[in-house]
């Protein structure tokens, strides 16, 4: 036999089939097997592909969504190696088109077919549209290095919008601080699932977390530790816009916390006179709770309090200042009453509105208040009775502090284990008697950081329960079901994986993906 035909015989199939095995596996033709999540209002398939090309550009109908058409090509050039220009007008073939519409808040439409990608909406629409679409795509375009294509998503139109309209997780950098480039990733990972709301624990008895410039020592000496006798740190003024800005351009509202009048041991160290007794405590780094309060009796204590709140609200354009006022066991009720009243007039007075945990429906709620409740279910069916509306976080289900099981090797467990499933298989409009999906403003899943020192110890506790709980804020929940989550969420292990996510392996979860090399 000839040279040429054992080319063609042996020669030729070989290479076919190292090419073959080099590409990109290709996602599933048909929309419907997407594994998106949070799960999309409705999914319509017509069996086809888009192939995402070299010339391909990401054009905008209007000048206000360059910034996340630059969020995208972010996302996609590392990985495709493609330039993916952004510019202003019409598409052509190839193109990927986000377009600029008023509809429902946050909402927003995919229309893909074999020549162009359209994402429409109104401006955070379009940027949960992005997070839905980058999810059509094969996980090798989370890599941030080159990888072979071809890039294609399947054809069909995807219609979605969120259930409830504050959908966030809260960040302690109080018990354990953590940096800017911390954060930012941390709104990266959270708004991937379309939370839209980033609350900042930046004040408790371990430390105080952001610059006040009428009280300088707050930061230096209050925020000069943490958990353990680390060095802790803080945010300048800068730093916190700058974090602000980033979570904005993601569409992630901030809302900082100032607990008070209890876990206020930070502050009650850093000036002598903000105490009773007029003696500075000592900086603390335990882990107790409930044993600190500010003087509320003292004039000192509401001149401590404006000034912050004033400070704070000049440099946070989102609606909420949230008070605390959780576990202030150190601070009598009929002292504790008077002083949240006080503290939410100061509030109110710099146009913000007022967010706290559930005690403070305790005290008179002002207009517009909400109820985070944590704990107690009769605290937020009191807020209720005020008109205040309620933000889900019940610590049993959405305290991603809490270990996954007994062998969790960092959280705590006073809320019980929380596996991924316990995380998932709950509605919050179905939770509390008596409270209805009306009198509920939006879920917040928390992340308290006494056991939580790095950002993996934070991917660790919050993958992959944060996706799911995303879900429960974004989804109805007559369309979630945990037998078919689960699923969606094992098909994202690649997506964690290539991202470097140092997410928790749940035995709760059909994992699929890259087996992760032991060792
Ligand atoms: N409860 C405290 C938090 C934190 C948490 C740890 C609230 C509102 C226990 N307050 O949760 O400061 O210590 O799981």
């Amino acid at each position: 036999m000839n040279l040429d035909r054992i080319k063609w015989l042996v020669f030729f199939p070989v290479i076919g089939l190292f090419w073959a095995s080099c590409q990109t596996p290709s996602v599933p033709m048909d929309l419907t097997e997407a594994n998106v999540i949070p799960l999309p209002t409705s999914v319509e398939a017509t069996g086809s592909s888009f192939e995402l090309m070299a010339e391909s550009h990401i054009v905008i109908s209007d000048g206000s969504l360059q910034s996340t058409a630059e969020i995208l090509q972010g996302i996609l050039k590392p990985s495709t190696g493609y330039s993916l220009e952004v510019v202003t007008g019409i598409p052509s073939d190839g193109d990927i088109y986000l377009v600029l519409e008023q509809g429902d808040a946050e909402a927003y439409t995919i229309s893909i077919n074999e020549d162009q990608v359209a994402i429409k909406g109104d401006a955070p629409g379009i940027f949960w549209g992005v997070q839905t679409m980058r999810q059509l795509l094969p996980p090798q375009i989370e890599a941030r290095t080159v990888q072979p294509g071809p890039w294609r998503i399947a054809t069909g139109t995807i219609t979605d919008k969120p259930t409830y309209t504050y959908r966030g997780s809260m960040l302690d950098v109080a018990r354990h601080f953590f940096g800017v480039d911390d954060v930012k990733r941390y709104i990266d990972l959270i708004s991937m699932y379309k939370l839209n709301y980033l609350h900042l624990g930046l004040s408790n008895d371990q430390g105080w977390r952001i610059e006040i410039k009428s009280w300088p020592r707050l930061a230096t000496h209050g925020g000069s530790t943490e958990v353990g006798g680390g060095e802790g740190g803080y945010y300048t003024q800068e730093d916190y816009v700058e974090l602000v800005d980033y979570a904005a351009d993601r569409f992630v509202t901030m809302v900082p916390e100032i607990d008070m009048p209890g876990h206020t041991n930070a502050a009650l160290a850093s000036y002598a006179e903000l105490n009773c007794d007029g003696k500075a405590r000592d900086l603390y780094t335990g882990i107790e709770v409930g044993f600190s309060t500010l003087c509320t009796d003292k004039e000192v204590t509401y001149r401590f309090v404006d000034d912050v709140i004033r400070e704070l609200s000049l440099i946070t354009p989102g609606p909420y200042i949230h008070i605390g006022g959780d576990e202030s066991h150190a601070t009598p009720i009929d002292k504790y009453i008077p002083f949240v009243n006080r503290v939410q007039q100061i509030v109110t007075s710099y146009n913000k509105k007022v967010l706290g945990w559930d005690e403070i429906a305790n005290a008179d709620l002002v207009k517009d208040a909400v109820v985070q409740y944590w704990d107690r279910a009769d605290n937020a069916l009191k807020g209720v009775e005020q008109g205040a509306k309620v933000l889900m976080s019940p610590a049993s289900r959405t305290y991603l502090d809490m270990q996954y099981d007994s062998t969790s090797p960092l959280g705590l467990h006073w809320a019980g284990y929380i596996e991924v499933d316990t995380s998932y298989i709950w509605d919050p409009a179905s939770m509390v008697e008596a409270l209805d999906q009306d009198d509920i403003l939006g879920i917040e899943t928390p992340l308290w950081t006494e056991t939580i020192e790095t950002m993996d110890d934070i991917e660790y506790m919050v993958f992959p329960r944060m996706p799911g709980i995303a879900e429960i804020g974004w989804t109805p929940s007559d369309q979630r079901d945990w037998e078919e989550y689960k699923v969606r969420l094992g098909k994202q292990k690649e997506r964690f994986q290539i991202m470097e996510i140092n997410f928790y392996e749940s035995a709760t979860v059909p994992w699929e993906g890259i087996e992760k090399v032991k060792g």
